[in-house]
């Protein structure tokens, strides 16, 4: 039942509930990936650690669970963690939060059983469990989710941090010292603090180069920082489920992270993605010399819904990311390149003008597993025009893409039917601002992705924000669009948003892709536009006694 909703190339386990990535790495020749997961329910609850392996980050082997609530200190769930990889051979400590008989959460630390596994398929928690208790004046259940560790200066010890919150709902990033993970100090001070924004989840703390590597080369956890090095901190607020970054500098000796842009702090100012994305968590894969991100996307249907289907959740296609040399503001995010050797057949639009009201359907094929670029370009005599428009736009406050605009809304309908009854709209939507300065406004429409207004209780509203848009470039975006998610990035991905959408028309051979301008000033035009089939990576479950079925 509801079949059509599973996704052919994004992560998934084969049933039940999965969230949050966990402990993501790289040993011997394998990427290793950990989730939250419910081996007995598509509902949340008896948290145990899922676990695959891959070659690619795309095509994975599902591997037996990694680790069970079998102790006093995580009966009520293992729940998130991460991992460090120690010298000299790269072996991974991993600390994860245990919910204990009492539901408290403390810090437990595993290792492999067998080290010469390349699939590390068996684990072994510490005798010393718990290693670490929440501190006087933290709440016993506003404690979790250790980061990976990075060295200290002298290489001698590490730091570990983990999210909390204090009394006055501030969301808070304690740090500890450890040098054999089995005991720990906590440090004075915090390496940050921001008021108002309660529980902070899945903190995730790392260097990005700001030009001292090749471009596109991601750092090592334990990166020293300094001339050339920025510190990216996130945390997922469990106030509103969104995941919060911010680029600033880290002071090792003084235990204290400070935001380059103070209004745009962790948790008030830059998301990852601006749909659907959660948890997240980066890894520094050592193959490809680049920092990779995960992050779990939940389901916008009700729970009625994920039993009657078996399943709930899908993690997003993992991202590389760098810091923005250009805009100097931002990350970049962007699919593996790997996702590329899914490529399978494509068809070229490039140079299609699109007239003010216009929607033109696309023959792309089959079109519930895509892969699709676009430039666009407004027809400059329009842009001179317009003197002022829509100063105040904002995606989620607007009417979505039939609202119609001096110089947007424009771009792509994805899993539409042929009536258009089901749509998802991928746009930019061009403000001009009394100064004579342009900002572009990157949304997605989920409001009309399913027709069945009564299905499932689904959530429906628009999303997004502004992205940066620098002197000469054209408007660009990509869609990768796999059966029920929509995952899309706005110049090059410096803005993400992620949708789950529930066609029931636009499904199979009955999808499809459209242009569409639904301005009423301007000529849009597509300079290029190119969309790819992408192949499905059929994912095996593994099978010791067998080998692979
Ligand atoms: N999920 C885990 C917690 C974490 C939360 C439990 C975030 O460790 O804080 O499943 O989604």
């Amino acid at each position: 039942m509801l079949q059509w909703q599973r996704t052919a190339f994004h992560f998934q386990p084969l049933d039940n509930w999965m969230n949050d990535p966990n402990a993501p790495l790289f040993y011997k020749g394998w990427y290793h990936f950990f989730y939250q997961y419910n081996p007995s329910s598509p509902v949340w609850g008896n948290i145990t650690w899922g676990h695959a392996v891959s070659r690619d980050l795309v095509r994975w082997l599902h591997l037996p669970l990694a680790l069970v609530p079998d102790h006093w200190y995580d009966s009520r769930g293992v729940w998130t963690g991460s991992a460090t990889l120690l010298p000299p051979d790269g072996r991974p400590a991993v600390l994860y939060t245990g919910a204990t008989d009492d539901s408290v959460q403390v810090q437990n630390l595993v290792f492999p059983a067998d080290p010469a596994d390349p699939l590390l398929l068996r684990w072994s928690k510490s005798d010393a469990n718990p290693v670490l208790l929440p501190p006087p004046g933290v709440g016993p259940q506003d404690f979790r989710d250790p980061t990976t560790a990075w060295a200290d200066a002298t290489g001698s010890s590490w730091r570990v941090a983990i999210g909390t919150k204090d009394e006055s709902h501030a969301g808070i990033a304690l740090v500890y010292r450890t040098t054999d993970f089995l005991t720990y100090e906590l440090l004075p001070g915090v390496l940050r603090r921001v008021a108002g924004t309660g529980m902070w989840e899945c903190v995730d703390f790392y260097p990005v180069s700001t030009g001292g590597v090749a471009a596109g080369e991601g750092l090592d956890t334990s990166a020293v920082a300094g001339d050339g090095v920025k510190h990216v901190l996130k945390a997922s607020m469990d106030d509103d489920r969104n995941d919060y970054y911010a680029i600033g500098s880290y002071d090792l000796e003084k235990n204290v992270w400070v935001p380059d842009d103070a209004e745009a702090d962790v948790g008030i100012g830059l998301r990852y993605d601006w749909g659907t994305f959660y948890a997240s968590k980066t890894f520094y894969d050592p193959a490809k010399r680049r920092r990779v991100l995960w992050g779990w996307v939940g389901e916008m249907d009700s729970e009625g819904a994920d039993v009657r289907k078996g399943w709930a959740s899908i993690q997003a296609i993992p991202r590389t990311v760098v810091f923005d040399v250009k805009t100097g503001g931002n990350l970049i995010q962007w699919p593996v390149e790997e996702v590329e050797s899914l490529r399978m057949s494509s068809r070229n639009f490039s140079g299609i003008t699109v007239a003010p009201g216009s929607v033109i359907p696309l023959d792309v094929g089959s079109a519930t597993q895509l892969d699709i670029e676009a430039e666009f370009v407004i027809d400059e005599a329009a842009l001179m025009a317009t003197t002022e428009a829509d100063v105040g736009y904002n995606c989620s406050t607007s009417g979505g893409a039939a609202a119609r605009g001096m110089l947007g809304p424009f771009g792509l309908l994805v899993l539409a039917d042929k009536a258009l009854s089901e749509q998802t709209a991928v746009y930019f939507y061009v403000a001009r601002r009394r100064d004579g300065r342009l900002r572009a406004h990157f949304c997605q429409d989920e409001s009309r992705h399913v027709l069945l207004t009564s299905a499932n209780d689904i959530v429906k509203r628009v999303v997004g924000s502004t992205v940066p848009v620098l002197d000469g470039e054209k408007l660009s975006l990509r869609i990768l669009v796999d059966h029920s998610i929509v995952e899309s990035f706005a110049q090059k991905g410096r803005t993400c948003i992620t949708s789950r959408v529930y066609p029931t028309e636009a499904i199979y051979g009955d999808a499809r892709v459209f242009l569409f301008n639904n301005a009423t000033n301007c000529n849009v035009v597509a300079k290029s536009l190119t969309t790819w089939q992408l192949n499905s990576t059929y994912n095996h479950p593994y099978s010791s006694s067998k080998g692979f079925s």
